[in-house]
């Protein structure tokens, strides 16, 4: 097998996997059970006398580890950010099975760091009730008011479908700090960085527009980022 059919099957296999988008249930998990055709191409090169396939499996694997330390110092960094805090308390537009308190899925599942090991559907992060019903929203309070210059979104299934950042001033207005169409892939932070605030703010709102990308929508948690003074 040459080098230009095994890249074609493995952007076929991703592409299938980033289509399936994100499902609740036993079918969530499929997508993991997707690499046979990756395996079967990687035997096919294995079994071949010229090695250059089985080099250019080298070479992939190489690159997913390297983006994969890439992401973990990334994350490390977030976790330890001295001017980071994570939420304490949130209501949302709805809630999975209307989930309240510290039910799995409930909006008090974005609040506290991170703590959902991989993408995909899991009850450590809120998801709203209906998977592609449109407007949805996420309201989160932080400990201390600060001069705030990004929110970072954890997200954690179904991601990109964030359309809208608002922080709260003083006064308690929302000011709309980001709106537009969210990059985000797979269990990703998705930082949304603005010009330092004029005001103190302790409270934060993501609005989702969950038809925009099929499947459940869930985010982890998210990360006010900002100094006292
Ligand atoms: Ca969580």
């Amino acid at each position: 097998m040459n080098d230009r059919l095994l890249r074609g099957l493995v952007a076929v296999v991703f592409a299938c996997f980033l289509v399936a988008g994100c499902r609740k249930g036993p079918e969530a998990a499929a997508p993991a059970t997707n690499p046979p055709a990756t395996a079967a191409s990687a035997s096919t090169a294995a079994s071949s006398s010229n090695s250059s396939a089985t080099s250019g499996t080298d070479v992939a694997a190489a690159a997913a580890k390297a983006a994969a330390v890439e992401s973990a110092l990334k994350d490390d960094a977030i976790k330890n950010d001295p001017d980071g805090q994570w939420a304490i308390q949130a209501k949302a537009s709805s809630s999975y099975q209307d989930a309240e308190g510290a039910a799995a899925w409930s909006a008090n599942q974005a609040t506290g760091a991170p703590n959902v090991e991989k993408y995909g559907d899991d009850g450590k992060a809120w998801a709203p009730k209906s998977q592609d019903g449109g407007i949805e929203w996420l309201d989160l309070t932080f400990p201390k008011a600060v001069f705030a210059t990004e929110v970072r979104v954890r997200e954690s299934c179904g991601s990109g479908a964030v359309i809208k950042v608002e922080v709260f001033d003083e006064k308690g207005a929302p000011r709309v700090v980001w709106a537009g169409n969210d990059p985000t892939k797979e269990l990703n932070y998705f930082p949304v960085k603005f010009d330092k605030t004029a005001y103190k703010t302790d409270r934060v709102k993501i609005t989702l527009a969950t038809n925009v990308v099929p499947g459940w929508n869930e985010i982890d948690a998210v990360q006010l980022v900002g100094k006292e003074n």
